[in-house]
């Protein structure tokens, strides 16, 4: 009894030990750090900028380089509020996704300046962020 006891305490420990190195890891992995992972990946000579849609955009906004060719990719995920309905006015975009998928829409290459996006009716928006 003592030392089935022992032995229960001692593996508790070392459980709670592993659960904190665990824990204590994470945020040092550069992919889960907070607002310093970039959402924007180039590839083949195009940018990709990639978007979470659920009721908004995430992340807000995103930089990207003028003058190379950029896709928008729009990641939705049981998104049924009206975020999924996307408008571009700037570059004649309007486009609904679907409530789980992704969506690719290519918007050519843009000139230095900033390109608002918001959902129909206008109360979610986004930007892109064109640098030379
Ligand atoms: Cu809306």
């Amino acid at each position: 009894m003592n030392t089935n006891l022992k032995t229960t305490l001692i593996i508790g420990a070392l459980a709670l030990g592993i659960v904190l190195l665990f824990r204590s890891g994470s945020p040092s992995n550069p992919e889960s750090g907070a607002g310093t992972a970039s959402n924007v990946v180039t590839a083949a000579g195009q940018q990709i900028v990639t978007i979470d849609v659920n009721g908004g955009y995430s992340p807000q906004r995103s930089t990207v380089k003028a003058g190379v060719p950029t896709t928008l990719r729009f990641i939705t995920d049981g998104s049924y509020d009206c975020s999924s309905a996307v408008r571009i006015p700037d570059l004649g975009i309007s486009k609904n996704l679907p409530a789980t998928g992704t969506t690719d829409i290519t918007i050519g290459t843009l000139a230095v300046g900033t390109i608002q996006g918001t959902c129909s009716m206008g109360m979610y928006s986004f930007e892109i962020v064109a640098q030379s």
